[in-house]
C-alpha cells in the first residue's frame, strides 16, 4: 500500500504539531518544513521525530523559509506530496503593527511563493490556506463564510491577500485549494504571547507563589476559542472532500478577555481582580472588538463540530500549567522564578 505524503509548513507551531501527530496516526509520510534558528525551535514535536535512518521512520524535517521561494519549490519537487497544509506565518497580531512589512512578507507572499511553486512545477497535490477570523476585522458578528472582510492589523490583512490568491489559484488554475477560515484556537502548546496562554501560565505561576501580577491589555475584546486539537481534524476534512471550498471552523460562542482570564484564576481558587494590572503597551492602534464563527457549513458537509468550549479550555490549559510545574520542581531544586524582565517583553 503506497502511505500519502503531506508536507506541513509551521511544523513547529502550535497547530503544526497536532496536525503532525494527526497525519502519522493517520499513517501519513510528514514532511515538515522548519526555519533555521540559533536555538532549537522543535520542541513541540520533539515526541513524534525518529531517527530518519530507521526504515520505518515517516516523520522528515527540513529547512526552509516562507520568504525564500526557490527553497520551497525545490522542497515540493523533492517532496511531491499529495498534500499541502500551508500553515507558518508571523501569526502574532500586535507584532504585526512593529513588523508590518515583515508581516506582509510572510503571511500574504509566503502563500503565493508556495502556490506558484505547486502550478509552475505542475504538481497535482491538494492545498491547505490556514486563513483567519481576523479577516473579519470589524466586520459584526456572528461571521461565517459570506460575511465582509474587514481587516484591523497588518496581520488580518495580510491574510486577506493570501485567502484571495488561494481562491484565484482555485478558479483559474483549477487547483484543489482551500481557505479553512479558523477563529482562535488554543491548547497547553499555544505561545505563551497570546493571551490565553499567557494568562493560563500566570494563574499557575501565582498560585504556586512564583509570581504576584499579570500585565495585560484590553480586556474587553471577545473571542471565539476553541481546542487547537479539534481544529486540525477539520483542516484534514477539508483536504479529503470531492471539490474544494472555505469553510469557517468556531465554536460558536464568544468569551471576553476578562471572562478567559476569571475562569483561569477561578480555577485555581484565586481572584484575578488581585493579580492583573493594566498596561497600555498590550493594546493594539486598531482593536477587533468581538468575534463568533457560525461553523454550520463545516458541520453540513464536512461534519465536523467542536466539544470543548471555553470555560473548560481554560481548565485544561491551567491544568497542564500546574502538571508542569510540578515537573519543574520535582526535578529541580529551587524552580526559578519568573523573571518580570520577560514578562514585561511579552508582547
Ligand atoms: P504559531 O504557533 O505561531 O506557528 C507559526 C509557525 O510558522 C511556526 O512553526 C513558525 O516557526 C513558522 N514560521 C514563522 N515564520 C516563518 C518563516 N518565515 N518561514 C518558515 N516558517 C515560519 O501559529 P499557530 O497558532 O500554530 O497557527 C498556525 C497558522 O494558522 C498560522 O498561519 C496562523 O496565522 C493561522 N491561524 C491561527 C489561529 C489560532 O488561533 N491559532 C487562528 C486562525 C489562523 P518557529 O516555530 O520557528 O517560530
Ligand atoms: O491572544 P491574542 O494575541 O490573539 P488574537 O489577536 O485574537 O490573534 C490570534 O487569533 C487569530 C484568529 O482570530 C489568529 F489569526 C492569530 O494568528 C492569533 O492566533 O489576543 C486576543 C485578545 C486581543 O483582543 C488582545 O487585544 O486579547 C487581548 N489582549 C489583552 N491583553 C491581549 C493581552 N493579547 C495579548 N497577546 N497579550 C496581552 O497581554
Amino acid at each position: 500500500m503506497t502511505l500519502k505524503t503531506a508536507l506541513v509548513t509551521g511544523i513547529t507551531g502550535q497547530d503544526g504539531s497536532y496536525l503532525a501527530e494527526l497525519l502519522l496516526k493517520k499513517d501519513y509520510v510528514v514532511h515538515g518544513i522548519v526555519r533555521r534558528a540559533s536555538t532549537f525551535n522543535t520542541h513541540r514535536i520533539d515526541h513524534l521525530y525518529h531517527d530518519p535512518h530507521e526504515p520505518d521512520a515517516r516523520l522528515f524535517l527540513h529547512y526552509g523559509d516562507l520568504t525564500d521561494g526557490t527553497r520551497i519549490a525545490a522542497l515540493l519537487e523533492q517532496v511531491q506530496p499529495d498534500e499541502v497544509y500551508h500553515l507558518a506565518a508571523q501569526s502574532h497580531v500586535r507584532v504585526s503593527f512593529d513588523e508590518p512589512e515583515f508581516t506582509g512578507d510572510t503571511t500574504g507572499l509566503g502563500t503565493i511563493r508556495l502556490l506558484e511553486a505547486i502550478r509552475a512545477t505542475g504538481l497535482s497535490c491538494r492545498f491547505y490556506q490556514a486563513s483567519s477570523s481576523e479577516m473579519f476585522g470589524a466586520t459584526p458578528p456572528p461571521q461565517n463564510e459570506s460575511t465582509p472582510f474587514h481587516p484591523r492589523s497588518p496581520y488580518g490583512a495580510a491574510k486577506v491577500y493570501a485567502y484571495w490568491v488561494t481562491r484565484n489559484y482555485r478558479e483559474a488554475y483549477g487547483l484543489y485549494a482551500v481557505n479553512g477560515i479558523l477563529f482562535n484556537h488554543e491548547s497547553p502548546r499555544r505561545g505563551p504571547t497570546f493571551v490565553t496562554r499567557k494568562v493560563a501560565m500566570a494563574a499557575a505561576q501565582i498560585k504556586a507563589g512564583l509570581q504576584e501580577v499579570i500585565h495585560l491589555g484590553n480586556l474587553d475584546a471577545r473571542r471565539d476559542w476553541g481546542y487547537a486539537a479539534e481544529y486540525v481534524e477539520a483542516m484534514w476534512l477539508m483536504l479529503q472532500q470531492d471539490k474544494p471550498d472555505d469553510y469557517v471552523i468556531a465554536t460558536g460562542a464568544s468569551h471576553s478577555v476578562r471572562d478567559f482570564v476569571d475562569q483561569c484564576f477561578s480555577h485555581v481558587g484565586l481572584d484575578w481582580r488581585d493579580h492583573v494590572r493594566f498596561d497600555e503597551r498590550y493594546l493594539r492602534p486598531s482593536e477587533v472588538d468581538d468575534l463568533v464563527g457560525d461553523a454550520a457549513k463545516a458541520e453540513r458537509v464536512l461534519g465536523w463540530r467542536p466539544r470543548v468550549r471555553a470555560p473548560e479550555l481554560a481548565r485544561l490549559m491551567v491544568d497542564a500549567e500546574l502538571t508542569a510545574l510540578s515537573h519543574t520542581r520535582a526535578t529541580a531544586v529551587g524552580a526559578p522564578a519568573a523573571s518580570p524582565v520577560l514578562e514585561l517583553a511579552r508582547p
